[in-house]
């Protein structure tokens, strides 16, 4: 398999440290979705990342489906989603808060390098998301007391929670403040101390706009 994309994308990441977790090799193609678009293109016409291309070539493409297909190649043993009810529900939404929290700060950072001049009816926009999303997350991580969301099993909720609370940390220091959310510090803290999180790490390069 080859997994394409670089590991400042909170989605690619949490894609490798999954693939890490169930101990699937995989070569990686750290291609820049704006310098290396036409690389992507063949593979993903969205341009997109992460993109998984398979050994037979087929690409899949949307973290949510990648990780569906991981699990299903790992079974439902190993799984970190189970594969039916409330369980899997709750993670799913932990998991689509997660990823949309990604998504708002990812136009955040397209807003602030690739405009010369930012609109602020969709800064502020963005910026009550991710808080809103920031505030419900930490009360609900903060109503666990097991190591992990949903027990003493890492699942795909807590990479994807712990690899947005980098990415947002990074781009925007402002809107993630430690003291306003301690149970998400800590648990993005017991997180990165693993080692597949210590190996799958990029520091953020943004696109330059130019
Ligand atoms: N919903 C997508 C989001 C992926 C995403 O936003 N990737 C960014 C990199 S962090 C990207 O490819 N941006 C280029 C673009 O959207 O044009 C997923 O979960 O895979």
């Amino acid at each position: 398999m080859i997994l394409i994309g670089q590991y400042d994308s909170p989605f690619v990441r949490r894609v490798a440290i999954a693939l890490r977790l169930y101990g699937l090799p995989f070569e990686h193609r750290p291609w820049s979705t704006f310098g290396e678009a036409d690389k992507i293109a063949p593979f993903n016409p969205l341009r997109r990342v992460p993109t998984l291309v398979l050994d037979g070539g087929e690409a899949l493409i949307e973290s949510t489906a990648i990780l569906d297909y991981l699990d299903e190649l790992v079974g439902p043993d190993k799984a970190m989603l189970p594969a039916k009810g409330a369980e899997r529900r709750q993670q799913l939404r932990i998991c689509a808060l997660a990823s949309g929290l990604g998504d708002k700060s990812v136009s955040l950072v397209y807003e602030r390098v690739l405009r010369k001049q930012q609109l602020s009816l969709w800064v502020e926009r963005c910026e009550a998301q991710i808080s809103g999303v920031l505030d419900v997350l930490e009360q609900a991580r903060a109503g666990v007391a097991a190591p992990y969301w949903f027990g003493t099993r890492i699942g795909h909720a807590d990479i994807a929670v712990a690899c947005v609370l980098r990415f947002t940390t990074e781009a925007h220091p402002h809107l993630f403040d430690a003291v306003r959310y301690p149970a998400l510090a800590a648990h993005a803290a017991r997180c990165e101390a693993l080692p597949p999180f210590q190996e799958i790490v990029q520091p953020l390069a943004p696109p330059s706009g130019d």
